[in-house]
């Protein structure tokens, strides 16, 4: 079986204007379709980031994915590396100031894991077995996603604002009710830290401690209030949440943990910010800034590099927890096998699905359903879903009349919020 071509679909998905440190979601988000075809007929699927870069990034590997064998990658992924190191800049910060995924410093590792996903659906399909069974196999059959909580302002959309405790907890009622979900995460970094301390306090009122709670201000806070938040809610993140990203750096962060560690208080942390690279896993376990590595198939560099980011993180003695950005069903089928078949996953996976809408989806026959917050792996080779060309054809139509081609929370926040809002971080 060899590679006949590749086809890149840009579309734009709707969005709800959901916010965060990064500012304010578009009314649409950009995502990118991925189809690898073959002289066996086999045609096989991946979605990656969306916008400019991340398709010429795909283009631009074109030429080297004609007469390859889908079953070796090795070589791919090699000299994507190698060509990054040689392009980056010497003693650049891999911290990620961007929304992950956005990050040029993960552009190599983002492109081959979208090609990665694709060869493993065909590899998949060629011998008739799930992708989590092509990858050491699957140690569960279903896999657990949190209900991930934003504050928002109203739209067109049947979540209403919510800009408070009350709505928050309505919010993750609503989410809970139709999902099933069983941990929950709040994005914080958006409204004074009390409404946010209130909001996490409105939860656990709620739905008691048998629902872990986790908190993510994406860097929003300084070192002062992230200990100051953490101490605060000592109780509601234990048992099974966490501190997701309070403050930016390996070395605030290690130094908020050493601060709560001698106040007796153990909630652990996680990143995906100071946090993108096997050499921040290494700096981050040193420095005990991070308890818990927040991996992502997307940025990773594929679901093969997840399971050394499994292994990696139960050497190391650390939880391992995935991260998501805005997404479809083809990527909410890669996250499911990926986290399938890695050993050291230790909380339920984020995904932003509730966020999306079967007017969008791409996936023939529709949205992927959850059962008590869960994904189930198919019983279909490959990742288990087709596309629907139709809903493909309409997302690529979205794409052509919008005149943004990247992701700029915080060009959205001026335009519809506040015209002087910049992103300042620490902002508490
Ligand atoms: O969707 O606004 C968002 C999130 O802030 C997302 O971009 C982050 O990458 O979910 C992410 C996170 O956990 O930091
Ligand atoms: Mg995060």
């Amino acid at each position: 079986m060899n590679i006949t071509n590749l086809i890149v679909h840009p579309i734009a998905i709707s969005d709800p204007p959901l916010r965060s440190s990064y500012g304010l979601h578009a009314p649409f988000a950009l995502r990118t379709i991925v189809e690898l075809r073959t002289d066996s007929g086999l045609t096989g699927i991946s979605e990656t980031y969306g916008g400019d870069g991340p398709l010429a990034a795909l283009e631009a590997v074109w030429p080297r994915l004609i007469g390859m064998d889908p079953f070796q990658l090795a070589g791919l992924q090699r000299d994507l590396a190698r060509e990054a190191r040689q392009a980056a800049v010497p003693g650049g910060r891999s911290q990620t100031w961007l929304v992950p995924g956005e990050n040029p410093l993960d552009a190599h590792a983002r492109t081959f894991a979208a090609i990665e996903i694709a060869c493993l659906d065909l590899v998949g399909k060629a011998v008739g077995k799930p992708v989590c069974d092509l990858i050491g196999g699957r140690l569960r059959d279903t896999v657990s996603f949190s209900a991930y909580l934003f504050y928002k302002h109203g739209g067109n959309d049947p979540w209403g604002e919510v800009l408070d405790a009350p709505s928050c907890v309505r919010e993750c009622k609503q989410m809970i009710a139709e999902y099933g979900f069983r941990e929950i995460k709040l994005k914080g970094g958006v409204l004074d830290p009390d409404v946010e301390i209130a909001s996490i306090r409105a939860l656990r009122r709620e739905f008691g401690s048998a629902y872990p709670l986790r908190i993510d201000p994406n860097c929003a806070w300084s070192v002062e209030t992230s200990v100051r938040v953490g101490r605060e809610l000592k109780e509601e993140l234990s048992g099974g949440g966490y501190l997701e990203d309070p403050c930016a750096t390996l070395e605030g962060m290690a130094e908020v943990h050493r601060r709560l560690l001698d106040e007796d208080n153990h909630t652990p942390q996680a990143s995906n910010v100071a946090v993108t690279s096997f050499a921040d896993v290494r700096q981050a376990h040193v420095t005990n800034a991070v308890q818990i590595v927040l991996s992502d198939p997307h940025y990773w560099g594929g679901l093969r590099q997840l399971q050394h980011l499994s292994h990696m993180t139960e050497v190391l003695g650390m939880g391992m927890s995935m991260h998501s950005n805005s997404h479809l069903g083809v990527s909410l089928m890669a996250m499911t096998h990926a986290a399938a078949a890695c050993p050291n996953l230790t909380y339920a996976c984020d995904t932003h699905y509730p966020w999306q809408t079967a007017e969008d989806e791409v996936v023939a026959g529709g949205r992927i359903r959850f059962e008590n917050g869960a994904v189930r792996i198919p019983d279909k080779p490959g990742l288990g879903v087709e596309l629907d060309y139709d809903q493909v054809a309409r997302g690529r139509e979205r794409y052509e009349k919008i005149p943004y081609r990247k992701r700029d929370d915080e060009a959205e926040m001026r335009k519809r919020v506040d015209p002087n809002w910049r992103r300042v971080l620490p902002r508490w």
